[in-house]
């Protein structure tokens, strides 16, 4: 019957009678997968010993995205489409291993786990047990590049993924619980954005089964009235399907389907006969597919309703191991999806069933986007030194290293039209990235106010319209994790907003990178910018440099920090950071005006180094010990700190100061923490394995103090962020937190020379006090600070 695309009749009984069983058959090996370690066909009675011992996962989600994603695989070969699948409600990792095992993707994959009995005892066994699978959606789940643990993305990661990739629709299942948490609900917002003609598209499908874990979903008590408004307000067209008896359902389903992927083809006909940036935004169709929660499973158990209760959550019926009184109740449930018709005496699909799957790579689990990226390319990088600056002068050039970084990305977007892309809040302009608007415009989709508005265009490489760090994240995501290339950059305290996202990105990408056949990524890159230390117009509500602490917790080998002091080193920075894979990347970038202090060459080595002793700034000969270092991470700690030499210098001409800037600050850490870490030997040589050390640190200080503590040396003084702030001047600020020159130079002091430098510390004090008074009393800061400048040392 389904003998060949074209001769196949999708909409006959004989095709829909082969869907349900297919979809029955999902049914059954997800169900196996959360009992049973063997007799996987029940081919003989069931002992105790064929039950798992703790059965660990999720049953309500599972019967409803099967039944949808046969129906996918429906239209797939109907509509010959290059489509994948986003599992919103994750949890549910057995719908996509068991759909990627029915159509034999995952024995591709996975030859262990092969197509007859041995296989599905081995896929049984294997899931939510130990050293087997997760129980949701995660790396090693073929076909995935959304993890199912915290809910709230999918959309975000869908659109991210069909950004730039015209032919391809990401099917996106929505948890009608995880349809309530902010960054979901705000990503219905994404239909602005996307462009019909130069992008692919998104089929949300709401599975609307009225339950999350403990309680009724909202969106599932409104009627269909209140959801219609609520989705057309939004621009989406709502196609309602509902029921419960899957004989109704599977032609309504597919008569659903097959609208709204007619739809998604008449809105990319119409808009690809005209130029992509005379797009608007059509009104893209969506699914509401409200079927019951746990649908298929126990009905009743102790008297209470399982199906279509929140009951359905988890493990529906307690039968395990240890406890076999109801065993006939799991017997009962499984024979009710009769196996026997769907699996031959090997344990292998029948073939006419299986004949409901796309092949090849049209099978959702094998489709190369989830796996890499169709067609991945590094980026052709313009050379970062064509927009460095001459410091040859150190301290001499004052330059904004976000404008000058601007030209770099301007550059970047001419070169790569296609794969790269800048994501922010509202604030690519805010964080001077303005010049990028030479070369590109804002994509977005609603009308255009010429005058009012700026930048605005329907094909823009920019995407920062919608004031969502989640949505920025997520977009990215999804970008880099199809193979394509772009920044996100925020303000610094708010990338806060994402950390939980990072994190769980950052999981996908280690654990992708023990899976050999996962291709490997771009890596992600995020700016943080306007930073806690430059708050001119905001103040204490905007500052945070916590997410440097928070990514340098996570392993090693997937994050990096860099912390540039000048243009020239974020520019060295960011040429690096975007031509590498499998990292998570976060660079603090300063906006303001601040001087320049390193050449090219500098640049080059702090970057390739992580981290350099500038002569010009030691007054230590070659080789010669010194009596203090001085460190600093960042654009505000390195001014300061170089301050704070040149004041040290006047007052001690015989003091031997060494000082280092650190650019790639994990490179600091022991490498029994991180491979990258400097030997002990390289470390005392840098910071000496006893002479006092001031620090100066851009973010917290528990940092820098915890890089130590597996160091030689511990004489050690770390000014960074104290959690002091508020709106006052940009070198006030510093002061508050102890990181301005003065406070520097007196530990410096103090540490060399103890209660002898009671008399330089006191001259210190009458600076910060003048500081305090003229601040308080002019509102800025005092001229002597403003034009400080570096001074060549003699
Ligand atoms: C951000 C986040 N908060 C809480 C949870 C815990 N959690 C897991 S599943 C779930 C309910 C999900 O309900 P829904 O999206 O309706 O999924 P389904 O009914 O299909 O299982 C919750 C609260 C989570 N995984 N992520
Ligand atoms: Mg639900």
């Amino acid at each position: 019957m389904v003998d060949t695309k074209a001769q196949t009749d999708y909409s006959s009984k004989e095709y829909f009678d082969l869907l349900d069983k297919y979809w029955r058959a999902a049914n059954y090996i997800s169900v196996g997968q959360l009992y049973l370690k063997d007799n996987p066909l029940l081919k003989r009675p069931l002992k105790a010993t064929d039950l798992k011992v703790h059965p660990i996962g999720h049953w309500g989600t599972i019967s409803g995205q099967n039944f949808i994603y046969a129906h996918l695989d429906r239209v797939i070969n109907k509509y010959n489409l290059n489509m994948f699948y986003i599992e919103g409600p994750g949890h549910g990792g057995q719908v996509m291993v068991s759909n990627a095992y029915l159509d034999g993707s995952y024995t591709e994959i996975y030859p262990r786990i092969t197509e007859d009995t041995t296989g599905l005892q081995r896929l049984f066994k294997q899931f939510s047990f130990p050293g087997g699978v997760a129980s949701h959606a995660a790396a090693e789940t073929p076909g995935s590049i959304h993890e199912g643990g915290e809910l709230g993305y999918s959309i975000s990661h869908g659109v991210g993924a069909i950004f730039d990739n015209p032919d391809v629709i990401a099917a996106t299942v929505v948890g009608d619980g995880e349809a309530e948490t902010g960054p979901l609900a705000g990503s219905w917002f994404s239909n602005v954005f996307i462009n019909p003609v130069n992008d692919g598209a998104i089929l949300p499908i709401l599975n609307l089964n009225g339950f999350k874990i403990a309680n009724p979903t909202i969106l599932a008590r409104k009627s269909d009235e209140e959801l219609q408004k609520y989705f057309e307000g939004l621009g989406w067209e709502p196609i309602f399907v509902e029921g419960d008896d899957p004989q109704k359902l599977h032609p309504e389903l597919a008569k659903a389907m097959d609208q709204a992927v007619e739809g998604i083809k008449a809105i990319q006909d119409k808009a690809r006969k005209a130029p992509a940036d005379e797009a608007t935004r059509p009104v893209w169709p969506m699914i509401i597919f409200r079927a019951p929660k746990g649908w298929t499973g126990p009905k009743t158990w102790n008297g209470e309703p399982i199906e279509d209760s929140y009951r359905a959550h988890q493990i529906p019926i307690p039968v395990d191991q240890l406890d076999t009184q109801h065993a006939d109740a799991l017997v009962d449930w499984l024979k009710s999806y009769k196996p026997e018709e769907l699996f031959d005496d090997n344990g292998t699909l029948l073939p006419e069933i299986k004949a409901i799957a796309p092949t090849g790579d049209q099978r959702m689990a094998k489709n190369p986007i989830t796996n890499g990226g169709i067609d991945p390319k590094p980026l052709n990088l313009p050379d970062w030194r064509d927009y460095a600056l001459d410091n040859t002068k150190h301290g001499d050039n004052e330059a904004q290293d976000m404008v000058e970084l601007g030209k770099f990305y301007r550059d970047v977007i001419r070169n790569n039209p296609k794969n790269f892309r800048i994501f922010g809040p509202d604030e690519t302009a805010s964080n001077r990235l303005q010049d990028v608007f030479e070369t590109t415009g804002r994509q977005w989709m609603e009308p255009i106010r010429p005058g009012n508005d700026s930048d605005m265009t329907p094909a823009g490489r920019v995407i920062d319209s919608q004031l969502s760090e989640h949505q920025d994240e997520g977009w990215l995501e999804g970008y880099t994790l199809t193979g394509r290339h772009g920044v996100f950059a925020s303000y610094e305290a708010f990338l806060r907003v994402v950390d939980s996202m990072l994190t769980q990105h950052f999981k996908w990408i280690r654990k992708a990178d023990e899976l050999p056949w996962r291709n490997k990524y771009p890596s992600l890159n995020v700016i943080s910018a306007s930073t806690s230390f430059q708050q001119d117009h905001n103040g204490y509500t905007h500052q945070d440099p916590g997410v440097l602490t928070h990514l340098s917790e996570k392993k090693p080998k997937y994050i990096r920090e860099y912390l540039p002091a000048d243009t020239n080193t974020l520019l060295a920075v960011m040429h690096k950071a975007l031509g590498m894979q499998q990292t998570l990347n976060l660079t603090v970038a300063s906006k303001h005006p601040r001087p320049q202090f390193y050449t090219v060459q500098e640049a080059e080595q702090l970057v390739d180094q992580g981290l350099k002793v500038i002569d010009w700034a030691s007054t230590t000969k070659a080789g010669e010990e010194p009596d203090v270092v001085i460190a600093a991470a960042g654009t505000e700690p390195n001014l300061e700190a170089l301050a704070s030499i040149s004041i040290l210098h006047k007052q001690f001409p015989d003091l031997k100061i060494r000082f280092i800037n650190v650019v790639d600050l994990l490179k600091l850490r022991h490498p029994s923490e991180d491979p990258r870490g400097l030997s002990d030997e390289e470390f005392d040589n840098y910071f000496t394995a006893d002479k006092p050390v001031i620090f100066a640190f851009h973010g917290y200080e528990d940092l820098i103090q915890s890089i130590f503590f597996k160091r030689h040396n511990h004489n050690l003084y770390v000014h960074g962020y104290r959690e002091d702030g508020d709106i006052t001047t940009p070198f006030d600020i510093r002061v508050m937190n102890e990181l301005d020159r003065y406070h520097l130079a007196k530990d410096a002091a103090t540490s060399v020379y103890g209660t002898k430098a009671a008399e330089f510390n006191s001259a210190m004090d009458d600076k910060l006090q003048k500081h305090h008074d003229y601040i308080r009393a002019e509102g800025t800061d005092l001229d002597e600070v403003n034009d400080w400048k570096w001074e060549p040392l003699n």
